[in-house]
């Protein structure tokens, strides 16, 4: 059943689970009813969200994109060696599998690509276009929030050496408690014997940090605060969010830069007949980026059923890592 669903070529993404009106509401109205309020950053990705975070990516300041794929395009060869039984990629979070085309391209064993997201319409795009493009790969896209847990669906059948690819950094988007359930949720996806390419912004520089989450032509802050412009929309809100600035900041005890939204004037918000009242200065903390050191990373990756297989780091090293760890057996 499962090996007859690989075989498919996708006509349409396979739908594990909705994204609900309910979710996004409950989630929106639980984290303003906190004493430090807080909105859940997956959702950030509506598709205006989605646009402006590529327009990040492009931006002089954020150098993460830039960096992993100048190391993917490095380490894929030796990748396609390492690994030269590679049948399937899984990438949880895929979005437009702009970087997975590396890879993709430097491993031409492989016979099937699984891209998880919770994004149908870019998911399905992505699916097609790398349809064209690979004509023997066999795409086969699920709709899923992958940071819920894997549906049996996806607990695969375990022939043919597997590897989940976690690119950009996004596990750092997890405090590490969820980073370790998450790990090992890719665990069950690649089954008794398989790899994981995890990509890993391992700067500790504060002021380029700062810099990446904060550039000067404002995008980052217009992504920020599209969370409020769909609340308005979505959940019928009524954010004056012209009163909110956007502000990063580093958080040198946990090791993470904090996006905030912060009320500049005192104002209550309604959202769907639920009132919060903001004071000037008060901040909604929007999304933690925690940029692990690469031993914090391998011991709660070990914690979570991986053990770590090679590193690979741009020249300085420093920017930038991408790591591939192995099932332990
Ligand atoms: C998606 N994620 C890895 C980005 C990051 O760098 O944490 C999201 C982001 N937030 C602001 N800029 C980029």
């Amino acid at each position: 059943m499962q090996h007859e669903i690989l075989k498919t070529r996708p006509s349409s993404a396979r739908q594990l689970d909705v994204v609900t009106y309910e979710n996004f509401q409950s989630d929106v109205l639980h984290g303003l009813s906190q004493p430090q309020k807080s909105l859940p950053c997956k959702w950030f990705y509506d598709e205006a969200g989605a646009i402006l975070f590529e327009e990040i990516t492009q931006t002089p300041e954020y150098y993460l994109t830039r960096a992993e794929t100048h190391l993917l395009q490095l380490l894929s060869p030796e990748l396609a060696r390492h690994i030269p039984d590679l049948e399937t990629v899984i990438e949880p979070g895929s979005g437009s599998s702009i970087k997975t085309r590396i890879l993709l391209r430097a491993l031409p064993r492989l016979s099937s690509y699984i891209p998880i997201d919770i994004s149908e319409e870019m998911l399905m795009d992505a699916a097609r276009q790398l349809n064209e493009e690979f004509r023997s790969l066999t795409v086969t896209p699920y709709v899923h929030d992958f940071a819920s847990p894997v549906p049996p669906m996806l607990r695969l059948d375990a022939r043919g050496q597997r590897m989940v690819f976690f690119p950009g950094s996004t596990i750092g988007n997890f405090s590490p408690k969820e980073a370790q359930r998450l790990l090992r949720s890719f665990d069950s996806l690649v089954h008794r014997e398989g790899w994981l390419l995890l990509g890993l912004d391992t700067t500790q520089d504060k002021r380029k940090l700062l810099a990446a989450y904060d550039d000067a032509a404002g995008i980052t802050a217009q992504f920020n605060k599209n969370i409020l412009v769909r609340i308005n929309r979505e959940l019928r809100g009524n954010f004056n969010v012209d009163q909110f600035q956007h502000r990063a900041l580093f958080n040198s005890a946990e090791s993470r830069v904090e996006i905030h939204l912060v009320a500049t004037q005192s104002q209550t918000v309604e959202i769907g007949g639920h009132l919060f009242v903001f004071e000037p200065g008060e901040t909604i903390h929007t999304e933690n980026c925690y940029k692990y050191s690469l031993d914090a990373i391998e011991q709660l990756a070990h914690g979570s059923g991986w053990q770590l297989d090679q590193v690979w780091g741009d020249e300085a090293g420093i920017w930038f890592t991408e790591i591939l760890f192995k099932t332990i057996n």
